[in-house]
């Protein structure tokens, strides 16, 4: 089997998404996500001017070697944008490989360990009330995971907070919004949130909180340990993952479950975080750490730690990544929980998909490969526009974390 063409597919059904779609002489193609929210035409350019024209001719069974060639090949190594393009191009091929074996693609990564997947849901409150009367409509639906974000007194803008009513949607139309931040606002806040929304839920749902990189290691190790009493699922991404050390003070100091990565990149953002046992959760997605090639891997490390997975899932990484991911999730004896943040209608224009929602799980069918397809005519009608993610800075203007 060779690879005789490939494109990459830019298209904006309410929000920006980049596809890959590979195609062979035997009439079998890939699709791989490529999206990375903000910077998607450097995703595109990077494998339209780069990759594609490296990958005719070579035959797409060949996973490992092709993974190793736009990796190990490449002297530039690493990096969001060359590891969501080498992504891209290792699930477009172990889809073409599962339709080849006309056989689900979790049936080639290990079969069946499960056959539903736990997921979590978004509460986004305004205030604290708010955020309970959200948590419970989710609850209403079958969620039984729940992420809680809520308003912060004080602060105009909070992460995980939409606008008005409308679904949350991070990127803004044109150059980034700017935010403002205080540390001690939110610190202060935060453990009384999750002591009314515990009291508001009892003990059997699973309760999760994204700090979104915005803490310094010894205010994590405070706040993972005031929240120890409400028994949170994980505390998301307490301090930016660059310095892994960083990681060893909140340990220190708290039994608080840790996940952490969904901007990392790469087994090597992960080394002392895995092995020092300092987290509990890897949120590194296919889309963005180099596929299901690497993941495995990735995921195969973190089972040796005792260390779950539970990957990043919000609606910038497309159906495609989505479907592949719970595959994945499917095969593998740690999976943890997966975040889930339907995608918009419009979306579903684009995207046929293959998984269904019921009562807290997605389920997955049988159908061959990674079962997702792209409607290029209805992508054409949704044409990319220009969104960024808003920057951050504190009250004082101090250029942050967002
Ligand atoms: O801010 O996907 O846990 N989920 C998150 C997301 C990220 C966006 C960035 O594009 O932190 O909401
Ligand atoms: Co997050």
């Amino acid at each position: 089997m060779k690879i005789i063409s490939a494109k990459v597919i830019v298209c904006c059904p309410g929000r920006n998404f980049v596809t890959l779609k590979i195609s062979t002489d035997q009439g079998f193609y890939g699709l791989g996500d490529a999206t990375l929210n903000g910077r998607e035409k450097a995703v595109a350019t990077y494998l339209d001017e780069y990759c594609i024209p490296a990958l005719i001719g070579r035959d797409p069974r060949n996973t490992e070697d092709i993974w190793h060639y736009f990796y190990r090949g490449v002297y530039w190594k690493r990096g969001a944008v060359t590891m969501a393009a080498v992504s891209a191009i290792d699930m477009a091929l172990w889809d073409i490989k599962a339709k080849a074996l006309n056989t689900p693609l979790y049936n080639i990564l290990g079969g069946k360990s499960r056959d539903r997947i736990l997921v979590y849901a978004h509460a986004n409150g305004k205030n604290l009330d708010d955020t309970i009367e959200k948590a419970g409509l989710e609850k209403e639906k079958g969620f039984r995971a729940i992420r809680i974000q809520s308003g912060i007194p004080g602060l105009d803008h909070t992460y995980g907070v939409s606008e008005g009513n409308k679904p949350y949607e991070p990127a803004q139309q044109g150059l980034p919004r700017e935010d403002s931040w205080d540390t001690s606002k939110y610190l202060n806040f935060v453990p009384e949130l999750f002591a009314k929304v515990r009291k508001a839920f009892g003990e059997e749902i699973h309760l999760l909180h994204d700090v979104h990189h915005r803490c310094t290691p010894v205010e994590a190790a405070r706040l993972a340990r005031e929240l120890e009493p409400f028994h949170l699922f994980w505390l998301e991404d307490p301090v930016t993952g660059e310095l892994q050390e960083g990681l060893r003070l909140i340990r220190q100091h708290s039994v608080t479950p840790v996940a952490i990565g969904e901007v990392f990149n790469s087994i090597y953002d992960y080394t002392t975080l895995i092995t020092e046992q300092l987290i509990d959760y890897i949120r590194m997605p296919l889309v963005h750490g180099g596929g299901i090639t690497h993941l495995m891997k990735v995921a195969a490390m973190a089972s040796v730690y005792h260390i779950h997975t539970g990957f990043h899932g919000a609606t910038d990484l497309s159906p495609v990544n989505l479907a592949a991911t719970l595959h994945f999730n499917t095969a593998i004896n740690n999976f943890g929980i997966q975040e889930y943040m339907p995608h918009q209608e419009i979306v579903h224009e684009v995207f046929t998909v293959n998984y269904q929602f019921r009562q807290g799980y997605l389920y997955i069918d049988d159908s061959p490969g990674i079962g997702v397809d792209i409607d290029e005519k209805a992508a054409a009608k949704y044409p990319y526009s220009m969104a960024c993610l808003p920057v951050n800075r504190k009250s004082d203007g101090t250029m942050f974390y967002w």
